[in-house]
């Protein structure tokens, strides 16, 4: 078990969960398909024969007669049937209807993506063990449900912790493209219909003539996924790759370059989704060295795809990283709403401004994006990060959904009427066409996809919550656990339970309150580093001296972020005793000796929030311990490596966050805690060859502080 498969194993079921043979269908029936078809309907149909195969060991032949043992699958307006308007009039695009009665099975699309959806969870039902009958109509939330990868085209990943590329190397797209088709397998299972496959910080040369006959081999190949192809742009290539002395938006031979670039890309790639623009944002061009508004940066491109149906993500993430850290009064939290709020109603219909969850940038915990509330005549989609950037790297179990749940179900308040995050995304708020999903994975070319099989529990969960926001992350994870390592019982709560319980541990040893993430900001964002969070224009913050901590975000005496959210939740985290303890240095400027509605001061809650964290990281080793010879030994091993790895970095992080507000606040812990772990061997203790020893910043980070 190598974890190539993923949650698509289709391992036999265990002999107690098979059904009496009678009631399983004898044949399956593609409409709409040929012999030679690489479509939807008939990568749909092959997939429902493998399943069956592995799962219960039965072949099924592929048919063109509809009995009534059959599987049919197909579009539902290649079917007929006396059900078929009422069920036809319920789907929405992409949605199917999945009717199963003893042997008969009926799998229909609104169209062939919708096709293949249903082929996914009908065998996903299968796989987990449940063979009863169902009458459903399932439609996605919003239309936009893609992943992003920030790949390079020399094969390396930003922020990618799984090895090499499955798409790029030396400049350009690699031959052979069967990861590619594989991890199309995976997304199509989860309904994901878009893949943006370099990264944001793009390189003009991805569109030479032949990386664009490269981008077309890659959108061949996920095409019969029901996957379209989307690509990140940089904003000046015309002049970087075009040799055009300006990449104004405005100026008519920059329009004419992109127009003819675009055309020349749809003639490869008909059904390109789009463009994914970073623009004027961490050292990357765009319109305001042109002094353009950033809605003149997106259009430019929108009126460039708008003929061919294409669309563009422009991202909210455009802050000013060389802010004046002594500016008291600038805060990067209120960036993305300076920046767009403005622009509210300028940007095409075919432009989506794509929001991170939270103002900053993927912290362990941040209040929802004041941007959800303030641009309500423009589409909007969420961006979620998969890959664990300030997250421990994968190296780190921490089980994500729970954090994302918390935005998607918030309730912004505009017009003090309900707005649910998730509403506003899939655009039923603000009665928008547009709207959606776009989750950073970067997933590499180790076999595991992250770097850890349990990591893939975050990409599952996020593509069946793009579907249906409204899943609960617990169950999503067990259906997960159940596809992944089977159906023993303790296997199933061990893994929901260290999962469930790795959110909350990593804040706690990692940085609470609403400190965010301590970690190292400046380059790794691995490891503990509270002290690089201040000081420079990339850091988050924390303002901590030698007796107060904490952004003041307050309208009254801080930065005003407070007052970027309406009214009702404005008021709420202006005022101290309202705002929610876990976003409390996120709001506010407080003593280490304010106390907490526990009793306890911020320091001591610090100190004991490290701990417990830390604490309940041990616990993941002993648990997954327990799994022994439950789990197949590859697996088994790889993860216990991790875990382990998870447990000791937890001990580094809590005694290099503790000792460092120890340090500078004065204040002893009340436990009288030493930080010096009994079974730790210093680095001074050992003899290594070919090391040389280097001074670390903070020296709490070190060993012994050294
Ligand atoms: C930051 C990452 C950086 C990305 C940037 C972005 O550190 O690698 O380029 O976000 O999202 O978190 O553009």
């Amino acid at each position: 078990e190598d974890g190539l498969n993923g949650w698509l194993r289709y391992a036999p079921l265990p002999e107690n969960l098979r059904p009496s043979t009678t009631k399983l269908p004898s044949l399956i029936v593609a409409l709409n398909t040929t012999e030679t078809s690489n479509t939807p309907v008939s990568v749909a149909a092959k997939e429902l024969q493998a399943g069956i195969q592995g799962i219960l060991g039965t072949q099924l032949e592929i048919a063109t007669e509809a009995t009534n043992t059959s599987i049919v699958v197909g579009t539902i307006a290649a079917y007929s049937d006396k059900y078929r308007e009422l069920n036809a009039s319920l789907l929405e695009k992409d949605g199917y209807w999945l009717v199963k009665k003893g042997a008969k099975v009926r799998i229909l699309g609104q169209n062939e993506r919708g096709a293949l959806y249903g082929a996914f969870e009908y065998l996903s039902r299968l796989a987990r063990g449940d063979f009863s009958d169902v009458d459903i109509v399932s439609n996605p939330d919003a239309p936009i449900r893609w992943t992003n990868e920030w790949d390079n085209l020399d094969g390396s990943i930003e922020r990618g912790y799984a090895g090499p590329s499955i798409f790029f190397r030396n400049g350009g797209i690699v031959k052979d493209l069967t990861r590619v088709a594989q991890y199309a397998r995976l997304l199509a299972s989860l309904g994901l219909n878009g893949i943006v496959v370099n990264n944001v910080n793009a390189k003009p040369e991805m569109l030479t003539e032949i990386n664009i006959d490269g981008l077309g081999r890659i959108a061949d190949t996920i095409r019969p996924y029901g996957l379209q192809l989307g690509i990140s742009l940089n904003f000046a290539s015309p002049q970087l790759l075009g040799g055009l002395s300006t990449f104004d938006p405005l100026d008519s031979q920059v329009v004419a370059w992109w127009t003819e670039k675009t055309n020349k890309l749809y003639k490869r790639v008909p059904d390109l989704a789009g463009y994914l623009i970073k623009a004027s944002s961490e050292g990357q061009p765009g319109p305001l060295t042109y002094n353009r508004t950033l809605a003149d940066g997106a259009n430019l491109f929108a009126k460039a795809v708008e003929p061919h149906g294409g669309i563009v993500m422009f991202r909210a993430f455009v802050y000013n990283h060389h802010a004046d850290w002594n500016d008291w009064k600038f805060d990067r939290a209120n960036a993305a709403v300076e920046f767009f709020k403005h622009l509210d109603g300028q940007f095409h219909d075919n432009v989506v401004v794509q929001i991170k969850y939270g103002p900053i940038d993927f912290q362990v915990r941040e209040p929802a994006s004041p941007l959800f509330a303030n641009i309500p005549n423009t589409n909007m989609a969420i961006e979620l990060q998969i890959t664990q950037e300030y997250l421990g790297h994968q190296d780190h179990l921490v089980y994500i959904p729970p954090l994302w749940k918390e935005i998607l179900d918030f309730d912004m308040r505009v017009d003090s009427k309900p707005s649910l995050v998730r509403d506003i995304v899939a655009g039923r708020r603000y009665k928008k066409k547009l709207g959606g999903y776009a989750g950073v994975v970067n997933v590499g070319t180790n076999t595991t996809w992250m770097g850890s099989h349990l990591a893939l529990s975050n990409l599952y969960a996020y593509g069946r919550l793009a579907w249906n926001p409204t899943q609960d992350s617990k169950a999503l994870l067990e259906d997960w656990t159940k596809l992944t390592f089977g159906h023993d019982r303790s296997v199933l709560d061990t893994i929901t339970k260290i999962s469930m319980e790795s959110w909350p541990a990593y804040e706690n040893y990692t940085g609470n309150l609403g400190i965010q993430t301590l970690t190292d900001i400046l380059y790794t964002h691995f490891g503990p580093n509270p002290a690089s969070q201040d000081g420079n224009g990339w850091g988050q913050w924390t303002r901590a001296d030698g007796e107060t901590i904490g952004m003041d975000r307050t309208v009254k005496n801080g930065t005003g972020n407070a007052g970027q959210y309406p009214p009702e939740l404005a008021a709420k985290y202006e005022n101290i005793e309202t705002t929610p303890e876990e976003l409390l240095l996120w709001f506010h400027h407080v003593n280490y000796t304010t106390r907490l509605s526990t009793g306890k001061t911020v320091i001591q809650h610090f100190y004991d929030a490290h701990y417990a964290g830390a604490a309940t990281a041990q616990t993941f080793v002993t648990e997954w311990e327990s799994l022994r010879g439950k789990i197949d030994t590859e697996r088994f091993e790889h993860m216990l490596f991790r875990l382990k790895f998870q447990a000791g970095h937890s001990l580094v992080w809590r005694d290099a966050v503790n000792g460092f507000y120890r340090n500078l606040s004065g204040i002893p812990d009340e436990l009288g805690r030493v930080w010096n772990h009994k079974y730790r061997i210093e680095a001074e203790s050992m003899q290594l060859t070919g090391y040389v020893p280097v001074k670390v910043t903070p020296s709490e980070t070190g060993s012994n502080f050294t």
